[in-house]
């Protein structure tokens, strides 16, 4: 693939979980915060055709794709030439890290390149959420997602990485879009977690900026099982989260107790991500390595 345009998949330290409204931009009920992947990215290229087709790495995708692509496309250009849109994503296969974070925002980049459209990144980011809430907060490093729908880089000294431990590969029963939706309506603390999830973004904000890693990681980790919680006391009931997630999020604080500084999230799935300062990437990597060793994807 000549040209193109890529884009990070990014993973939240404070989790978006509740959507407010589309207006058509998506508006969250709570404000996040995300960290930009290193390594993990989604390439997308559009070139003209003569008919409107999508293929995702290298399979021609049915109507239903297609058309949820193309629905995108047309809100953010009309009166357009037929293309063929080709994606591919750089992950390793089907590690359960897939993200439609990568997908639309290196989406809304290629449209933006292909049809010389002239965005900025904050226009590019806002547009890209109109395909997915987290597509946004690709666009920057460390991004700010607000309830207004405002995208915005936060500064920080901090070096971070990141690392995922994949129990599972498959695709999850319950999709993100549709456990948040559940959650929103039904779940018994989500006033609670609204509360809870804008502490932690003011927290996390000022420990970006102040460069204080044991709160950020602190946060995180209150925040994610707060997140998880409200699927629990969701009805019907249900968790992403399994027994090898819970021995993990055990196996972190062990490790916390011998100085090595990582912190546990969990997004809609069972597979633990790590974040820690880029410093001990060679401790951390030894540590989960014992036990961990061939489930272990660097971000
Ligand atoms: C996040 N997740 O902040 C949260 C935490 C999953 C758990 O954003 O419906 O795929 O496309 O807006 O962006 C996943 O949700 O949902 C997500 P849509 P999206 O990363």
């Amino acid at each position: 693939m000549d040209n193109g345009s890529i884009a990070y998949m990014n993973i939240a330290i404070v989790k978006y979980w509740g959507k407010n409204k589309y207006v058509p931009n998506l508006l969250p009920l709570q404000p996040s915060i995300s960290y930009r992947a290193k390594y993990l990215y989604t390439k997308t290229i559009i070139t003209k055709n003569n008919v409107d087709v999508f293929y995702l790495n290298g399979v021609l995708q049915d109507d239903e794709e297609t058309k949820k692509i193309f629905s995108f496309i047309d809100k953010l250009i009309s009166d357009r030439d037929k293309i063929k849109i080709e994606s591919i994503n750089h992950m390793p296969t089907a590690a359960g890290l897939a993200s439609s974070a990568s997908a639309y925002s290196a989406l809304t980049m290629e449209i933006n390149r292909y049809f010389n459209l002239k965005l900025t990144n904050k226009e590019m980011a806002k547009l890209s959420t109109i395909g997915s809430g987290s597509a946004g907060r690709s666009f920057y490093n460390i991004s700010a997602f607000e309830e207004n729908g405002e995208i915005y880089p936060i500064d920080t000294e901090l070096s971070m990485g990141m690392l995922a431990i994949v129990f599972n590969k498959n695709k999850k029963d319950i999709s993100s879009r549709n456990g948040m939706d559940i959650a929103v309506k039904t779940s018994k603390i989500f006033d609670k977690w609204i509360d809870v999830a804008r502490d932690s973004f003011i927290k996390v904000k000022k420990a970006l900026k102040d460069n204080d890693f044991k709160t950020i990681g602190e946060t995180m980790e209150y925040n994610t099982l707060f997140m998880h919680n409200t699927t629990i006391r969701s009805n019907p009931s249900f968790t992403y989260l399994t027994k090898e997630t819970y021995k993990c999020m055990r196996y972190i604080k062990e490790m916390r107790k011998l100085g090595i500084k990582a912190y546990f999230t969990m997004d809609a799935g069972p597979n633990v991500k790590l974040l820690y300062l880029l410093e001990d990437e060679e401790k951390v990597l030894e540590y989960i390595n014992r036990k961990y060793r061939g489930k272990i994807i660097l971000c």
